[in-house]
């Protein structure tokens, strides 16, 4: 009987651990360290994260379906681009930074040598160039579709990988900074990665989405998802995030796979 009371408190540990177990999928990734996300679910740039971060749409962009889940900012490749005005929550990010984003771009055309004009902005604190996710426009020849981070107030400033993603297909960008190190993430594996220091400088800018104020950059196609945290994710939760959806992984949207398609009927519907 001795044998048997001594394994209790092990017992008692392994009961504890498994009934933690359901509760660290989603223990990663701190709801609160998210900014700023636009789902485009309720056909506007509304911010879910609660940070009150909504945005505008520009020059005809528009909020349409065909999106990763339900609706997608919308983006004419002439001048279309959404704006957020600048806050406190959004220069929180100004040390450390993860933006997520889900993209269907389209090629514009053939490589010409002039940089950067007709690049594809994604997520840019744009004036200055001081932090941005961007995907490679035809001007910049044989690097057209490769995917650009940094800031101009990082050092190195730059950071360009190796994949491609303008072939009108889905693919989940990641841009992360921890202030030593930058790096790109392509459908949730790192595409490059160098180290780097400094603060992207990119205090009281408003953000832009899917192209610049300045009418430079602006992205052909659609883009769906968009988060701003002001901590580094780590690869794995690029991952759930990639996967599970940002709503569902933030608490924001139903779990389910039946909340999904919820939405997208809905969005088909709305669409009719
Ligand atoms: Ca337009
Ligand atoms: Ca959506």
């Amino acid at each position: 009987m001795k044998k048997h009371w001594a394994l209790l408190p092990i017992l008692a540990l392994m009961t504890l651990g498994f009934s933690l177990l359901p509760l660290q999928s989603f223990a990663a990734i701190d709801s609160a360290t998210a900014v700023g996300v636009w789902l485009f679910d309720d056909g506007d740039v509304s911010d879910a994260s609660g940070n009150g971060n909504d945005g505008e749409l520009m020059n005809g962009a528009e909020v349409a379906g065909g999106g990763k889940w339900g609706q997608a900012l919308s983006l004419d490749g002439d001048d279309d681009y959404a704006k957020i005005a600048t806050s406190s929550s959004l220069d929180s990010t100004n040390e450390e930074y993860t933006g997520v984003a889900w993209v269907k771009i389209q090629r514009k055309g053939d490589p010409h040598g002039s940089c950067c004009a007709d690049d594809h902005m994604i997520i840019a604190f744009a004036e200055g160039w001081k932090n941005i996710l961007n995907v490679f426009g035809p001007g910049r020849g044989g690097n057209q579709g490769k995917v650009e981070v940094g800031s101009g107030g990082l050092a190195p400033s730059w950071l360009f990988g190796d994949e491609t993603v303008n072939d009108d297909t889905w693919h989940h960008l990641a841009f992360t900074y921890d202030g030593a190190k930058t790096i790109v993430y392509i459908d949730g594996e790192v595409d490059k990665e160098q180290d780097t220091t400094g603060t992207f400088d990119a205090l009281g800018l408003e953000v832009n989405l899917g192209g610049t104020a300045n009418n430079a950059r602006p992205a052909l196609g659609l883009i769906d998802e968009i988060g701003v945290f002001n901590v580094p994710l780590e690869q794995a939760d690029i991952q759930t995030l990639m996967n599970d959806g940002l709503g569902s992984v933030l608490g924001l949207t139903p779990v389910s796979p039946q909340g999904r398609l919820t939405t997208a009927w809905a969005a088909i519907k709305k669409s009719r």
